[in-house]
């Protein structure tokens, strides 16, 4: 083992910590509370900061003075420590020091918290998140067909410069939902409701969720995205949700996935069509989305007919009634790859056009 000079460790503590800050400082992290996106997000990291920066001015300034202490009233040679008990004015001033620092500290949290149980603006957008083993379903109330719901999965879909409420709840285990960038972390639990802080999205984007609270083994792949749009491609979105797909031209592979799809109608629901399964996620849409199997995969054909014919090899999940079967050697339907190619032809046709 290498043996470095005792009074060479804390240098080499140092530039060890500057070595790590700076390449932890390189990760452009897609999932960073360093970057917020929207107002919510925003005080915390302001709050972050000043506790920081007050936490440090103090750290330092205590180990400064220490420092000094220990050199100034060194033992020295022939000359006895000076022995010292009582001084008024320096234990006034560090009483009064720490009770100023809670202050600054305390008061501007104190008024965060209190600012995130605020009364969102009147035309806010209320969505309910559940979360499912192992993945999100979203519902907007009054926004669907004929005044009821509109649901979608694993993509949060919604207007920038908005007020967003949005409700949590969880269909089976504990889970936790978390959007670095925007809002969280709260937990999503079975039988309570909870409510987020509202948040106000400045930018559109596509920003990173994940589930944070572990919910069973593919907690790690229980992930979201929230797609911000601005006002007007929002509106078409919710629109184009509802008025449902346009019916494939006939003799197409689309046409063909479309009848094949009834495989999957018992779990998965596509508006304006017969398929109105909730057991999964809902795929109205979904060759709108960017990715698939709950925010893990690239939304590609390739993935897309890989996770049809296996998703066990994607994910560990277990198997079950509420569980989706592995297609490619399913006891009840088993299909080939040419059927399975048609169905993601289907899905992937499902855009807003
Ligand atoms: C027994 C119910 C069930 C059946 C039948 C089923 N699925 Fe699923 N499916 C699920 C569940 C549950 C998930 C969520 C899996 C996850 O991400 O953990 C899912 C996920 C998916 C996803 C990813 C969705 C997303 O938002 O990421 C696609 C695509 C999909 N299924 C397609 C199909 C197709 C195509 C069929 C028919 C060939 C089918 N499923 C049959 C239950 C089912
Ligand atoms: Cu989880």
């Amino acid at each position: 083992m290498v043996r470095f000079p005792k009074s060479l460790t804390p240098l080499l503590m140092v530039a060890l910590m500057a070595l790590l800050l700076a390449v932890l400082s390189a990760c452009a992290s897609p999932q960073s509370t360093f970057d917020p996106k929207s107002d919510a997000a925003d005080s915390v990291l302001t709050i972050y900061i000043l506790v920081t920066v007050v936490a440090s001015v103090v750290g330092f300034a205590v180990l400064a003075a220490m420092v000094w202490l220990i050199i100034k009233f060194r033992a020295k040679p022939g000359v006895p420590a000076r022995q010292i008990h009582g001084n008024n004015r320096l234990e006034a001033s560090w009483t009064i020091a720490p009770i100023l620092v809670l202050l600054i500290i305390g008061i501007p949290t104190m008024f965060w918290i209190a600012g995130t149980a605020e009364e969102p603006a009147a035309d806010v957008l209320e969505v309910e998140a559940v979360g499912h083993q192992w993945w999100f379903e979203f519902t907007y109330p009054g926004m669907g067909p004929d005044g009821g719901d509109l649901i979608t999965a694993n993509e949060l879909v919604i207007p920038v410069g908005r007020d967003i409420r949005v409700t949590l709840h969880s269909d089976d285990v504990l889970h936790s939902f978390w959007v670095p960038q925007l809002v969280g972390k709260t937990d999503m639990i079975p039988g309570r409701t909870n409510v987020l802080e509202t948040f106000n999205v400045y930018e559109p984007g596509l920003y990173y969720g994940q589930c944070a609270e572990f919910c069973g083994s593919a907690h790690a792949l229980m992930r979201f995205r929230v797609n911000a749009k601005t006002s007007a491609n929002f509106s078409a979105w919710a629109s184009a949700h509802n008025s449902g797909p346009t019916a494939p031209e006939p003799g197409t592979a689309a046409a063909r996935g479309a009848l094949g799809f009834a495989t999957c109608s018992g779990c998965h629901a596509i508006s304006g069509t017969a398929a109105q399964g909730r057991i999964g996620p809902d795929l109205s849409l979904f060759g709108e989305r960017s990715t698939l199997a709950a925010g893990v995969l690239d939304n590609t054909d390739a993935n897309l007919k890989a996770w049809i014919a296996d998703v066990r090899s994607f994910k560990p999940i277990p198997e079950g009634a509420r569980f989706m079967p592995a297609f490619n050697n399913d006891t009840v339907t088993t299909l080939d790859d040419g059927q399975i190619a048609d169905i993601a032809a289907y899905l992937n046709s499902l855009t807003a056009k």
